[in-house]
């Protein structure tokens, strides 16, 4: 009876130990230190039957229970800690970072130097009210010529020759287009600026390109004057170029009357910057604006012209060869 238990006690201890040696993950350790030393489990299970043993037997086999059960748990203990070595090593191995790779070379981007002066001016000028508006590169010859006071005969259609399409639209020669198309579609008052590209069959030199960008502003209400443009551009060229000199010469637009060109001086030169006037009553009349009741004025310039006098650039093609050593130096 006795010799019976403890071989079965042995082999309890023998085949538990290899068992738990053989445990591959924490999980399967906790259902063997369940199977054997848990409240069910097997050890407590043998253990019950030495009720039927005599007084003398009792605390030998007590004393092998106690080591078999000490034994397992041992085994349990050291299985689980090498089971979790592993799993923080192999964590560890999955998460290296290489703190000694080189890194990714990545170029340091830049606003273009006509996006830079259209950024700047249309800050300015939406700080004095103006509403941003855009409208078609392609436009029809109403919006870039007719509604402009600009009939197909008027010798300024030479001046401003442009790309025409085979269907009889045309390539915008001004943003002057977008006001007229503002216009239609909303009442004084007006405070607009349109940037945009702009096309001229120019042939291509160090001044001209055939394709450039233009900000035009418009401004309608009841009672606006020459003054009013004045005071406007004043602030506009001081807000861009700082506090210079600047002068306005008589010139001619179809579109405005009177119309003049504004110069500023710059390190000790009038450089022509800006074109501007009056609203034609003839435009006004176009957008179903009564001339009596409203008046207005518009400017324009160039963007490309700002750019070069404010970044010292000699040739208007350098700003389109997309060569990263000269738009780098922005
Ligand atoms: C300029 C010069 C003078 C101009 C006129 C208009 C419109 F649509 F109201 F008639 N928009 N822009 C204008 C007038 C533009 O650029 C040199």
């Amino acid at each position: 009876m006795t010799n019976n238990l403890e071989a079965q006690l042995l082999a309890l201890q023998q085949e538990g130990e290899k068992a738990i040696a053989a445990a591959d993950t924490l999980e399967r350790l906790e259902e063997l230190r369940v199977s054997y030393l848990g409240k069910k489990g097997q050890l407590g299970a043998l253990l019950r039957s030495m009720g039927q043993m005599s007084a003398e037997e009792r605390p030998k086999i007590g004393a092998i229970a106690n080591t078999v059960k000490e034994s397992l748990q041992t085994s349990l203990d050291q299985q689980r800690t090498a089971l979790e070595t592993a799993q923080i090593r192999l964590q560890l191995e999955a998460e290296t970072l290489d703190v000694t790779m080189p890194g990714i070379y990545r170029p340091q981007g830049r606003i273009h130097p006509l996006n830079g002066i259209i950024d700047q001016a249309l800050d300015i000028l939406v700080g004095m009210g103006y509403t941003v508006a855009q409208g078609p590169e392609m436009e029809t010859d109403y919006y870039n010529f007719e509604a402009l006071n600009t009939p197909p005969d008027h010798p300024a259609r030479d001046m401003q020759d442009t790309f025409y399409l085979p269907d009889g639209n045309l390539l915008r020669t001004h943003t002057s287009s977008v006001q007229i198309r503002y216009m239609e579609v909303e009442e004084p008052s007006i405070r607009v600026v349109a940037p945009g590209r702009v096309y001229r069959r120019d042939n291509v030199d160090a001044t001209h390109s055939a394709v450039f960008h233009q900000i035009e502003l418009l401004a309608i209400d009841e009672g606006l004057t020459f003054t009013d443009l004045k005071g406007t551009i004043k602030v506009f060229l001081q807000s861009m170029f700082g506090d210079l000199p600047i002068r306005f010469r008589a010139s001619y637009f179809p579109f405005t009357e009177p119309s003049a060109e504004v110069d500023l001086e710059w390190n000790g030169r009038w450089l022509e910057v800006m074109g501007c006037g009056m609203v034609d009553p003839n435009v006004l009349k176009a957008v179903g604006y009564d001339p009596e009741v409203y008046t207005g004025f518009a400017a324009g310039f160039g963007v490309e012209r700002f750019a070069m006098v404010l970044h010292q650039i000699d040739d208007i093609r350098r700003l389109y060869a997309s060569d990263l050593r000269f738009l780098q130096q922005f």
